[in-house]
């Protein structure tokens, strides 16, 4: 059972630097940071608000982490949603024939977790995680909101995160794109990839940040590129390792 976006993963060439943008800079305070050794990164977990944003380091050129690296450089990497219990939806997805990278449960730095294969999810690479039982959320500056994905056909792709995961449907106000996730809470907005330079997969992260200033002065002086519109900002994918960030001072939807 999905209960919302534990944590999206971000590759990233290093770890020490990047910490100084998406901890020091931003403000996610650090939740856990260990070397997953049979994965071959180094890895972060950041608080933001409900859930999660968590940095991979390579650490060994042959693995996925470090030939996604090699390929597309740094940026967004994969999508993991909370569930109360991973091995009981990965027997779910066996029985649907769902194309798996973990048949099995096993220890992550997010807890029992398991990947399903990109071509499960049209072309996102998915990980489910049911995390140790008493974990507080640590206060955050800076939260998820929402990531935005190009598809083929977001009606298409909406079906599939649905009927795999459950995931309720957000009313937006018509067109052609689709929100799926938790009003108020986590969100991925699904859109057509001729509205994001044709890409598919994972394309920009949106965040809030309800007290700005502060933020913006974080920004200055970290000299990260940006455009400072009315209660929002958007920084230069340079500047945030590969991630197209948008960052809003209001959660709507
Ligand atoms: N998102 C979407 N698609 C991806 C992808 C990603 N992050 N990484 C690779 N792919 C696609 C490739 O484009 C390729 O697609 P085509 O077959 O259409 O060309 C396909 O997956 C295979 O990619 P590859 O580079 O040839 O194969 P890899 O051996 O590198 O495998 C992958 C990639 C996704 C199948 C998987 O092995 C992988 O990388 N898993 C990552 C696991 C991970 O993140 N571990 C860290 C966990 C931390 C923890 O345990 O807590």
């Amino acid at each position: 059972m999905v209960t919302n976006v534990h944590h999206v993963g971000i590759v990233v060439r290093d770890l020490r630097l990047a910490y100084r943008f998406w901890r020091d800079t931003l403000g996610l305070p650090l939740v856990r940071e260990a070397e997953i050794k049979d994965q071959g990164v180094r890895a972060a977990l950041l608080a933001a608000g409900d859930s999660e944003i968590e940095l991979l380091e390579p650490t060994g050129a042959d693995t996925g982490v470090a030939r996604f690296l090699a390929k597309r450089g740094e940026g967004l990497h994969h999508l993991c949603f909370r569930t109360s219990g991973v091995s009981d939806d990965l027997d779910a997805l066996k029985k649907q024939n769902v194309p798996l990278l973990d048949t099995s449960a096993r220890e992550g730095l997010a807890g029992k977790i398991a990947f399903l294969h990109p071509k499960a999810c049209h072309g996102v690479l998915v990980e489910l995680a049911t995390p140790p039982a008493t974990e507080p959320a640590a206060e955050s500056p800076v939260r998820f909101k929402r990531l935005v994905i190009g598809c083929r056909s977001p009606q298409e792709t909406a079906s599939t995160f649905q009927r795999l995961f459950g995931l309720p449907e957000v009313e937006v106000n018509g067109g052609p794109r689709t929100m799926l996730g938790w009003a108020g809470g986590s969100t991925l907005l699904l859109v057509p990839a001729g509205e994001v330079g044709g890409t598919e997969g994972m394309v920009a992260l949106s965040m809030v940040a309800p007290d700005m200033p502060p933020l913006i002065e974080r920004l200055e002086r970290a000299q990260a590129g940006m455009l400072i519109g009315a209660g929002e900002i958007t920084v230069e994918p340079q500047s945030s390792h590969g991630v197209h960030l948008h960052i809003s001072r209001y959660h709507f939807p």
